[in-house]
């Protein structure tokens, strides 16, 4: 017994679903920090793989390691992303079904890593031809659509599904990116601490100085306006000018000739040719431009003409204009064009993506989605994209807990199990309260666009306070109590999400400048006007992806990070607890221990503890079933602690079955010797 103990004692327990009957979240991270610090980064719920970044290279990812998982039983051997890449892979083989593995966290958190280590599986694990390989290499490459090192390299959205598709032998065949809430933003603000899109810096640091001239842009991060603002533009650990290269070769690799690489430069280049556009104020406020050097250049690399500025009608090129808008608006409209063409350039880039990777096989395919997201984003004050984002985690969570519990039904009933009420936090009144026609907050949005000149970001709040203010997740000042009052402004709302309070900005206010209400007027007019349908911002295109996702079987990985410095082996206790309280991962564990904790088939469970029962040992003869139940009534199993299926044994409590794992080390060490399956100390 003593050495089970240790050894659980040592490294954890490494299913949070067997932790302790009262499970809390002290447990729970204590669990995790322990685990970490034996470099044991992954710990599952269930079949959930969380996941806690070490900052440093562990030897866990090796061809060796890779050959160790292939076909292995899940909970056989500790866990591994590749026990999780492995298993969505065979059950895609064996039941001829869709699948998607789920990958959130914080930005830096190990989203790209997880996906680029099941795309490194599979490329070492699936079956092999030439003709595969090169899908493989372009997956590779333009996963996630980055190219290269992590961060936001030439594109980066808060969500993005990738499908890779394999034959009905196993074989990959090609692949598709569906792209959601690109972080556009990025584009003209960053926030403390980070870059632009990668690509930026790249252009400007490693172009050839014939494109750069072409270009008219200056060889010098500094002189760009929207690449110097958080002091970010040299980070030391990133090489531009080497990424720049890669950036080339991965291009060709995916099919891009000479005419697409010159019109995507020149878009890049237009970008910062806009962000250098200085206006000033007339005595009336309106804008004026004094200097169009800037302009020209934007319309000559992108051919942009920029009437979205307002510009007088017809459009010349002269020395000095007053534009027919305030200041205010002039900034904005332009940082809106900067964000929509970059936004457009996504999609048609994205675009050409999906066709090299295109599958040209006739036969039936069956496929494996990663779909990489951001947790829940949490500022002091939030704006329309963490909106965007936090309701799709409200929305994904809400998917979770259908498949969960649909899955749970449906095992109990081919078992033969009558199904038990259940006691978890439903979120679908959240959802409800987001996107409930004619009553929800993207309704009332959608009014109010309707009514330009009229809404005013106060208009949209009273609106909202009218239409939910009684809502038991919906808070104003106005209605909330007296101390909540103390710490909400009048201009902004809070929504209580199933992983917590967010506060969200409707007013426009210093840095966060713009309200909601116009954020979202502008965004979606500008994208309009430009054609650009694919990254629609509003968060009703999301309800697509749901359909999408409820026809696929899900696995998720949940990414933390470790500290904000980036320091190898160093676990701060308050961030981690942050992000298991935004990633929703005590509500997930309360969802999978809804029922039954442990469940196993009756040869796997009597294999294992047939030493324990005088008649199952060392042989039982007769139905796995019935043995099971002799070995059970031995150890003196309560009629309550566990059920009987058609094929597996299900049992309620982890403490049930770590009794039981307790009696099986003190008769191992009688035996004195192991018997077959004991990789797992469970
Ligand atoms: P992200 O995808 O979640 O951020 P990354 O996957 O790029 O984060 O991870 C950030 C950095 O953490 C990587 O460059 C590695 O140095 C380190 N790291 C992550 N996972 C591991 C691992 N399993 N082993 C060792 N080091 C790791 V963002 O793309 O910013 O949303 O925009």
């Amino acid at each position: 017994m003593e050495g089970a103990l240790t050894a659980r004692d040592r490294v954890g327990i490494q299913d949070f679903v067997l932790l302790d009957t009262h499970t809390s979240e002290t447990a729970f991270l204590g669990n995790l920090k322990k685990r970490f610090s034996e470099d044991l980064i992954y710990t599952y719920i269930g079949t959930l793989l969380v996941s806690v970044n070490p900052y440093k290279e562990l030897d866990i990812y090796s061809k060796k390691q890779m050959d160790i998982y292939m076909g292995v039983n899940f909970f056989e051997l500790p866990p591994h992303i590749y026990a999780l890449a492995d298993n969505a892979y065979h059950t895609m083989m064996t039941e001829a079904n869709n699948h998607f593995i789920l990958i959130s966290g914080e930005s830096g958190a190990g989203k790209t890593e997880a996906s680029k280590k099941i795309l490194q599986y599979y490329a070492v694990s699936c079956p092999s031809t030439t003709l595969l390989d090169s899908v493989r290499d372009r997956m590779l490459v333009s996963n996630p659509v980055r190219f290269v090192n992590s961060g936001p390299g030439l594109v980066s959205s808060s969500l993005r599904l990738i499908d890779h598709m394999f034959t009905l032998q196993g074989d990959a065949v090609g692949g598709h990116i569906l792209s959601y809430l690109l972080e556009k933003s990025r584009v003209v603000h960053q926030n403390h601490g980070e870059r632009n899109f990668h690509i930026f810096y790249q252009l400007v640091e490693g172009g050839e100085e014939d494109l750069l001239h072409q270009l008219g842009l200056e060889s010098n991060c500094q002189h760009y306006s929207y690449l110097v603002q958080d002091e970010c533009a040299n980070v030391t650990s990133i090489n531009d000018k080497n990424d720049w290269k890669t950036v080339r070769n991965a291009l060709s690799v995916i099919d891009f000739d000479e005419s697409d690489i010159q019109h995507l430069f020149g878009i890049i280049a237009s970008v910062l040719h806009l962000g250098n556009v200085q206006f000033e104020a007339d005595s009336k406020g309106y804008a004026t431009l004094n200097k169009n050097t800037e302009l020209r250049w934007v319309s000559t690399v992108s051919l942009v003409i920029p009437w979205t500025l307002r510009m007088p009608k017809p459009w010349r090129p002269q020395s000095a204009y007053t534009l027919l808008t305030l200041l205010d608006h002039a900034i904005y409209a332009r940082n809106a064009l900067a964000k929509a063409i970059y936004g457009r350039t996504f999609t048609w880039l994205v675009n050409k993506i999906n066709d090299s990777m295109e599958n040209k096989e006739p036969s039936r395919k069956t496929v494996i989605g990663l779909l990489d997201i951001y947790g829940f984003e949490v500022f002091y004050v939030n704006s329309f994209e963490q909106f965007c984002i936090n309701y799709c985690n409200e929305k994904l969570q809400q998917l979770f807990i259908q498949l969960t519990l649909k899955s749970e039904q449906e095992e109990y009933e081919a078992e033969g199990i009558g199904w038990e009420p259940v006691q978890f936090f439903n979120n679908k009144i959240i959802c409800d309260l987001v996107e409930e026609k004619h009553r929800g907050i993207i309704s009332v949005l959608d009014e109010e666009c309707l009514r330009p000149g009229e809404a005013t970001d106060f208009t949209f709040l009273e609106k909202l306070e009218e239409k939910m203010g009684s809502h038991p997740h919906f808070i104003t000042h106005k209605f909330s109590d007296k101390k909540t009052r103390k710490t909400l402004d009048r201009g902004n709302f809070r929504l209580l999400h199933y992983a917590g309070e967010v506060t969200y900005g409707v007013v426009g206010k210093g840095s966060h400048g713009l309200s909601l209400l116009w954020t979202i007027i502008h965004v979606y007019l500008t994208d309009k006007l430009l054609g650009d349908s694919t990254t629609d911002p509003r968060p009703s295109s999301l309800l697509g992806l749901t359909d999408i996702l409820m026809s696929k079987e899900p696995w998720y990985v949940r990414c933390l990070k470790s500290n904000e410095s980036k320091q190898p082996g160093r676990f701060d206790d308050v961030l981690v607890r942050h992000q298991v309280k935004y990633l929703g991962l005590m509500e997930h564990l309360r969802v999978r221990r809804a029922g039954f904790a442990y469940r196993r088939r009756y040869e796997l469970f009597l294999q294992r503890y047939k030493p324990l029962c005088p008649a199952t040992w060392p042989h039982w003869r007769g139905v796995a079933a019935e043995g099971v139940e002799a070995l059970v009534q031995h150890l003196g199993y309560l009629p309550d602690e566990y059920k009987m299926g058609r094929t597996k044994i299900f049992i309620r409590h982890p403490r049930t079955l770590f009794a039981t794992e307790d009696a099986f080390e003190v008769c191992k060490h009688k035996l004195g010797k192991a018997t077959k399956i004991e990789t797992c100390w469970r």
